[in-house]
C-alpha cells in the first residue's frame, strides 16, 4: 500500500468513525397546552409551565398584582386553595419504542400528586428535589398528565399536631420551599404553588450518561489533576464503550467496559500548565471548554459541554493570638471578599429571564465584588445563575435553603433533605465559582439568642437541638464531603452574633448593631469581625419603584401601600433616627428618598472601609442585600426594577482593588491605601485639602510603595494642622502607581474623597451646577462643572437608563463627565438634586 492509498483508508476511517450513529436521549420539553384551574372549580384556564399559580392567575385577571398598593393582602387565600394542572402530551413513535422513557420534574411547588393517564404517577413533598419517573409502561401515542398541588398547610398541620412543641417560627419548618416566601422583612407573603421548573421527557435505548464530576484533585502551576467520575446506567454489560474528552487539541480517552445498572467510572486527567481560574479582579476567569461523548460501539450515546474552571479554594480558619482566622485562599493566595448577600430576583420565580441574570451579575462585577453569598432563606439558584458566575469570576458562598428557623428532625424529613442536598450538590459541583457549602443562615443564632428555648421543657430542647445537629453537623456535611470534598462546609452563618462577643474574634460575623440595635454607623469602625457575612441599613428604592407600587405620579414616603412595601416595624423609625445624625432631614417625599439613599450609603461604606482597611485581621465585607424581590423599603444596594441606590454606587468604590480611606482617631486624619493588588504598587501619592471654593490649604507628597495585598496606613493628619473649620474643606487623596505585575506596566489612579465632619455640618455653598447634555449613539454624555464644591450630586430623568456614575461630587472648578445610557430619544426631564440644596431649602 503506498502513502496514498493509506491516507485514502485513513479518511475513510476517520469518516466512518466520525459517523457514529446518533443514538442519544431524546429529550423534549413539556411546556405546551398546560390549563390550571382551583381543585373546586370546573373550569380550566391556560397556564404557563414552567410557572406558578399567581402568575396564571395574573395572566387572567383572577387577581390583582401583588406588587401595586397593598394588594398583597387581598391575594392572601391563593395558597388556602388546592390547584390544579393539567395538560396533554403527544409521543411519537421513536419515542414509544425506545427502551427507556423517563419524565422529570425539576421542580414541583410542593405537594404534587402525579396522574399519568389517570394512574397514579407519584407524589412530591420538596420543591428543591428533581423528581424522575420511569413512564415506559404507561406511555401511549396521547396521555394526559394532571398534576393535584396540595395547599402547603395540610402538610404543616399535620406535622405540627405531631410535635407536643413549637418549632420556631412556625409551619414553614415543615414544607421544603423557598422560606422568604412565607414572608420576611423584605419580601410579601407570596406563597406560590405549582411546576416551577422545566418538566421533560428524556427517551433512550440501553444506555445513558447520567453525570460527570470533574474532580479536582490537585493543582499546581505546572499540572491539574483531575479525576473525572462518570456515572452511567446501562441494561445490559457491554464489552466495548469510549468515553471521550476533548479539550483545546487534546482527546482523552477511555475505551473499556461497561457493567449492567449503574456505576460510576473513574478516569484520570492531567493538563500541563494549567490556567487557573481567577476572580475577575486578580486575574482571568478561565474555562476549559471540554467536549464529552460516550459512544457503544459505532452508537453515540451521549455529547455534551462542561465548562471549567481550575482553581483550588478553601476557607482558611487558624487560631490566633485574638481568636481564629476566617478567610479563603483562591489558588492558594489569601483573597479579601468583597460583595453582598444575595436573594431571589422575584416572589414569582418564572418572571426572572436570563437578562435579568446577565444585568445583576454584571452590576456586581461593575461594582467590583468578588463573592455573592447566595442566602438560605430563598432558592437554589438557576443553572444560569452560576454558569454566569464562573464566567465573570464571582465566588459564590452557597448557603443551603434553611434560614432563621429551627427544622425538624423525624426520618422522612432527614431522608428528604438529604435527597435534596445530594441533588443540589451534584448539579452545582463543577462550578467553579463554588467557595463554600454553607448549612443555614442564623439557625444557631436563633436558637440560642433569640429566645426560642424560654417556653421548652428540657427534653424538648434537646429534640430540638438534636435534629439541629442531625442535619446541620451530619447530613449537610456528610454530603458535601462524599460528592463535593473540595469545597468546605461551614455550618451556619454566622457562628456568632452580635450577642456573643466572639463575633468579632472567630468566624464569620452578622453584625446587627447598626440597624436593629440602632448603635451608630461608627460601630462597624470599632467592631471590626474577622469575616462580615451580613451588615445592612434600609433606604427607599428609586422614584420608578416607589411609582411602582404608590401608583402616582409624586414620590410619597407616607402612602397607603407602605403598608405592605415597608416590612421593618421600626424601619421609618430607624431610618429618620440615623439621618438625623448625619444629614439634613428634608421634608419632600422626593428629597427624603434621595437622603435616605445618602444615609444608607455613608453608613455602609463606613463599614466596607473599616473592614478593609483592617486586612488581614479581616478578610470580607459581604453586606446585606444585594436586590430585591419587588418594589420595597429595604436593604438592598439594587432595587427590584434593577435601579442602582446611592449605596451601589458608592460600594462599588470603596471596593475597588486600590483604595484610599481615611477615618479620624484621636483628632488625627488616618489614611490608609489597601491594595488587593497582587503585584506591589510604587507611586505618587497626594493629599489636598482645599476649601469649597478651590482654595489650596495644606499638601502632601510622598513616594511609596504599597506591598501586596494589603492595607497600609501612609499618612497621618492631625486635624489641628488645618487652618481652617472641618466644615469648609474636603480632603482629597491621589495615587497614580505602576503595577510590575506583567511585562508592560500599567499606570493607574485612585483617588477619594473625605471630609472630617458629619454632613449635615458642612458649611456648602448654594447648588451651582452646570451641566451640558450631548445625544450619543449609546444615549447621552452630560458634562457637568461647578465653581464651588457640590456635595453628593444626584442626577434623575423618568427616562429609563443607567448613569455611569451617581451620587458624587464636583469639586470647585471641576469638571465631570458621566453617560447615560439609555434607548430613550430625550432626556429633557433630567434634574439634579444636591446636598447643597437641600440645605439651602432648609435653611430659607
Ligand atoms: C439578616 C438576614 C435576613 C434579614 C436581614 C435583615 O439576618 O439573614 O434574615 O432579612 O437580616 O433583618
Amino acid at each position: 500500500m503506498n502513502l496514498k492509498h493509506f491516507y485514502i483508508l485513513l479518511a475513510i476511517a476517520i469518516l466512518f468513525n466520525s459517523c457514529a450513529k446518533d443514538d442519544r436521549p431524546t429529550v423534549v420539553n413539556i411546556h405546551q397546552g398546560w390549563e390550571f384551574k382551583q381543585q373546586t372549580d370546573t373550569t380550566w384556564n391556560s397556564a404557563t409551565v414552567p410557572g406558578n399559580v399567581y402568575s396564571d392567575l395574573l395572566a387572567h385577571n383572577k387577581i390583582p398584582d401583588p406588587f401595586i398598593g397593598s394588594n398583597e393582602l387581598n391575594v392572601q387565600w391563593v395558597p388556602t386553595k388546592n390547584w390544579e394542572y393539567q395538560t396533554t402530551l403527544n409521543l411519537d413513535e421513536k419515542t414509544l419504542e425506545k427502551s427507556h422513557i423517563e419524565l422529570t420534574f425539576e421542580g414541583l411547588d410542593t405537594y404534587a400528586t402525579i396522574y399519568l393517564n389517570d394512574s397514579l404517577l407519584g407524589k412530591t413533598d420538596n420543591a428543591f428535589r428533581t423528581w424522575k419517573f420511569n413512564i415506559k409502561n404507561l406511555a401511549k401515542a396521547n396521555n394526559s398528565l394532571r398534576i393535584e398541588f396540595q395547599k402547603t398547610s395540610t402538610h404543616e398541620e399535620k406535622e405540627a399536631a405531631k410535635l407536643d412543641y413549637v418549632l420556631p417560627p412556625g409551619a414553614r419548618v415543615f414544607t421544603r420551599k423557598a422560606q422568604f416566601q412565607y414572608g420576611w422583612d423584605w419580601g410579601p407573603i407570596i406563597n406560590t404553588s405549582g411546576i416551577w421548573k422545566p418538566i421533560k421527557i428524556t427517551s433512550w435505548n440501553n444506555m445513558r450518561l447520567q453525570d460527570v464530576h470533574f474532580k479536582q484533585e490537585t493543582l499546581t502551576d505546572s499540572l491539574a489533576q483531575l479525576s473525572v467520575l462518570y456515572t452511567i446506567s446501562s441494561d445490559e454489560a457491554v464489552e466495548e464503550t469510549s468515553f471521550e474528552i476533548k479539550y483545546d487539541n487534546t482527546t482523552h480517552t477511555v475505551k473499556s467496559p461497561v457493567k449492567k445498572g449503574t456505576h460510576t467510572y473513574a478516569t484520570n486527567l492531567q493538563i500541563k500548565n494549567p490556567q487557573r481560574w481567577w476572580t475577575h479582579n486578580l486575574g482571568e476567569p478561565y474555562l476549559y471548554n471540554f467536549d464529552i461523548t460516550l459512544k457503544e460501539g459505532k452508537h453515540l450515546k451521549a455529547q455534551q459541554t462542561a465548562k471549567i474552571g481550575l482553581r483550588t479554594i478553601k476557607l482558611i480558619r487558624e487560631k490566633d493570638e485574638k481568636g481564629e482566622t476566617f478567610y479563603f485562599k483562591l489558588n492558594g493566595i489569601p483573597v479579601f471578599m468583597k460583595g453582598a448577600n444575595y436573594i431571589p430576583q422575584h416572589s414569582m420565580q418564572d418572571k426572572v429571564t436570563d437578562a435579568h441574570y446577565e444585568k445583576l451579575l454584571n452590576d456586581v462585577v461593575d461594582a467590583n465584588m468578588n463573592m455573592l453569598r447566595v442566602w438560605g432563606g430563598g432558592i437554589y439558584e438557576n443553572d444560569i445563575f452560576y454558569e454566569l458566575c464562573d464566567e465573570k469570576g464571582i465566588l459564590v458562598w452557597q448557603d443551603f435553603m434553611f434560614a432563621c428557623a429551627m427544622y425538624p428532625g423525624d426520618k422522612a424529613f432527614l431522608k428528604n433533605i438529604e435527597q435534596e442536598a445530594i441533588d443540589q450538590v451534584k448539579r452545582l459541583r463543577n462550578h467553579a465559582s463554588i467557595a463554600l457549602w454553607c448549612g443555614n443562615n442564623e439557625n444557631n443564632e436563633a436558637w440560642h439568642r433569640w429566645g426560642w428555648q424560654a417556653d421548652k421543657t428540657e427534653a424538648q430542647k434537646e429534640e430540638i437541638w438534636n435534629s439541629y445537629l442531625a442535619v446541620f453537623d451530619r447530613i449537610l456535611p456528610k454530603t458535601v464531603a462524599k460528592l463535593n470534598p473540595e469545597i468546605d462546609y461551614w455550618e451556619s452563618s454566622p457562628s456568632y452574633g452580635r450577642g456573643d462577643k466572639r463575633f468579632q474574634f472567630e468566624g464569620d460575623a452578622h453584625d446587627w448593631g447598626v440597624w436593629h440595635d440602632a448603635y451608630p454607623f461608627e460601630r462597624f469602625e470599632e467592631k471590626v469581625p474577622r469575616f462580615m457575612s451580613e451588615f445592612g441599613f434600609q433606604s427607599f428604592p428609586s422614584y420608578e419603584a416607589i411609582r411602582m407600587f404608590t401608583q402616582e405620579d409624586s414620590i410619597s414616603i407616607n402612602h397607603d401601600s407602605y403598608i405592605t412595601h415597608q416590612k421593618h416595624p421600626r424601619g421609618f423609625k430607624l431610618i429618620r433616627e440615623y439621618m438625623e445624625r448625619d444629614y439634613p432631614v428634608p421634608t419632600s417625599g422626593d428629597d427624603y428618598v434621595y437622603m435616605s439613599q445618602l444615609t444608607q450609603a455613608k453608613g455602609m461604606t463606613l463599614g466596607m472601609e473599616a473592614q478593609r482597611r483592617a486586612m488581614p485581621y479581616c478578610m470580607g465585607s459581604l453586606y446585606w442585600q444585594l436586590n430585591d424581590c419587588w418594589p420595597v423599603v429595604s436593604w438592598s444596594s439594587i432595587d427590584f426594577i434593577g435601579n442602582w441606590k446611592a449605596l451601589h454606587y458608592k460600594a462599588k468604590k470603596s471596593f475597588e482593588d486600590v483604595l484610599i480611606s481615611s477615618v479620624v482617631e484621636n483628632d488625627t486624619i488616618k489614611t490608609y491605601i489597601v491594595s488587593d493588588k497582587l503585584a506591589p504598587l510604587k507611586g505618587d501619592f497626594f493629599l489636598d485639602f482645599v476649601d469649597f471654593n478651590g482654595k489650596n490649604i495644606h499638601n502632601v507628597q510622598q513616594r511609596l510603595t504599597i506591598a501586596p495585598n494589603t492595607s497600609q496606613l501612609v499618612a497621618r493628619t492631625p486635624v489641628a494642622h488645618i487652618k481652617i473649620a472641618p466644615s469648609a474643606y474636603v480632603m482629597r487623596g491621589t495615587f497614580t502607581s505602576n503595577s510590575s505585575s506583567s511585562s508592560d506596566s500599567i499606570s493607574n489612579t485612585t483617588s477619594s474623597l473625605f471630609y472630617v465632619t458629619r454632613p449635615k455640618d458642612l458649611k456648602l455653598s448654594p447648588q451651582d451646577v452646570s451641566t451640558e447634555v450631548t445625544k450619543t449613539e449609546t444615549g447621552f454624555t452630560i458634562e457637568l462643572s461647578a465653581k464651588t464644591l457640590q456635595k453628593d450630586v444626584f442626577l434623575y430623568t423618568k427616562a429609563k437608563g443607567h448613569f455611569s456614575d451617581n451620587f458624587f461630587d464636583i469639586l470647585p472648578n471641576q469638571t465631570i463627565t458621566i453617560t447615560f445610557k439609555t434607548e430613550a430619544s430625550a432626556i429633557d426631564d433630567l434634574a439634579i438634586k444636591t446636598l447643597n440644596g437641600i440645605q439651602e431649602k432648609l435653611s430659607l
